[in-house]
């Protein structure tokens, strides 16, 4: 079938929009119509060309939302007509990784996966008859995509897609790193670097489960009004104190319980392990630093207590949790609507790229 789609030809090249080539689903695999797809940094990151992993020419989008058309052989969880969003971390309960409850790092088709292909080795996206790479298998930039079953969230149906494609990544990823990864209890302290699209889902989930002081750091002094809106306490611009970590202490009464570094600046990732209390103050690291990028502490910060982790889609293992986190935001539990700023359609999603380079959107949105 032909289907549209916005192609990375080459990095640093802004997408193009055309028809594409688009085989249907083998074995274990299902067609997906995407009613809607998330702009991510992540997007950015690979485009620019700044991801030495990034693959080309590709299709990339990776937070979608969408119908599904067909199923190939083999599959029994998905049928036609079923709401689904598509997972780039997937969950197929019979790797070493998924039986081990340790982790969401499903590894069933990641080799695959990372090189820009269907787990038989193949690419079903075609232009003229050369090959299309897929992306973190996902490619939510076509209106349809072919994805293996293990890679998709089934959902209800009454869910708008326009709202719930952002649990495809952003959402699950600030929201699964306090619930899954830190387990943050009622009445702790947290610390949020970064008050994007990342850290404030971290902030609405801290206030969600019953954190006392929610504080948000930001350079930008525009992020304030809408972080305090999801409930972030106390507000610190870094360019406004002599030191960010002693202001942290200072509100804490000794550190904050939990700090989420959502930037993927190392300096920030170090700031935020040290702001941490004494005796059991947990960082879990969420911002993906530039290639090769290191960090570094005295070795006293976690002999003394301090724990640093990191989370990847906020620890949620897809297929079992993003349907229950799509349950919390249709109970009204989750604020999802006033951080999608932006809408367009994919002839313009070059314009999403730019309103997020100039921090202008917490998140744009393509309607298919
Ligand atoms: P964003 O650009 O929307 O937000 C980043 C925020 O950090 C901005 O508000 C910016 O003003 C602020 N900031 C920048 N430098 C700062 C500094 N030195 N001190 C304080 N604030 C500063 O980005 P986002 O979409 O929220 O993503 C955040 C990070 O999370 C990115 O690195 C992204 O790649 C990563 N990410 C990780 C995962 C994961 O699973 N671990 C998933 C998605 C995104
Ligand atoms: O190595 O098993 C693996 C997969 C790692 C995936 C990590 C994804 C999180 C960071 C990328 C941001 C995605 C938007
Ligand atoms: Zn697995």
């Amino acid at each position: 079938m032909k289907t549209k789609a916005a192609i990375a030809w080459k990095a640093g090249e802004p997408l193009s929009v055309a028809e594409v080539d688009l085989e249907g689903p083998r074995a274990g695999e299902v067609l997906v119509e995407i009613k809607a797809t998330g702009i991510c940094h992540t997007d950015w990151y690979t485009l620019s060309g700044a991801d030495p992993e990034g693959i080309f020419p590709a299709i990339l989008g990776h937070e979608g939302a969408g119908v599904v058309v067909d199923v190939g052989p083999d599959v029994r969880s998905l049928k036609a007509g079923d709401h689904v969003i598509p997972l780039y971390t997937p969950e197929c309960r019979q790797c070493k990784f998924c039986l081990s409850q340790k982790t969401n790092l499903c590894q069933a088709i990641r080799s695959t996966q990372g090189r820009g292909l269907m787990p038989d080795g193949s690419s079903r996206f075609s232009l003229e008859g050369k090959p299309l790479f897929h992306y973190m298998g996902t490619s939510t930039f076509s209106n349809y995509i072919v994805v293996p079953e293990i890679a998709l969230a089934k959902i209800r149906s009454d869910a708008p897609f326009d709202k719930v494609c952002y649990i495809g990544c952003g959402v699950t990823t600030g929201v699964g790193a306090v619930l899954f990864t830190a387990k943050v209890e009622a009445g702790a302290n947290v610390a949020v670097f970064g008050l994007g699209g990342i850290g404030l889902n971290v902030i609405q989930a801290a206030r969600m489960v019953g954190a006392d002081k929610i504080i948000g750091i930001d350079i930008n002094p525009a992020r304030e009004e809408m972080a305090r809106k999801f409930g972030m306490t106390h507000f610190i611009n870094p360019k406004e104190v002599d030191n960010v970590v002693d202001a942290v202490i200072q509100l804490t009464d000794g550190g904050a319980d939990y700090s989420f570094e959502c930037i993927g600046n190392t300096t920030t990732m170090r700031q935020a392990l040290e702001c941490c209390h004494k005796g059991w103050g947990q960082s879990v690291i969420i911002g993906v630093a530039a290639a090769g990028q290191e960090i570094s502490t005295r070795p006293f910060q976690l002999v003394t207590g301090r724990v640093w982790k990191g989370s990847a889609f906020g620890g949620a293992r897809g297929r079992t949790d993003v349907p229950k986190i799509v349950d919390w935001y249709m109970e009204g539990k989750l604020n999802i609507d006033d951080l999608i700023t932006h809408t367009l359609p994919l002839d313009r999603i070059n314009e999403g790229f730019d309103l997020m380079k100039r921090g202008e959107s917490i998140r744009s949105v393509v309607l298919y």
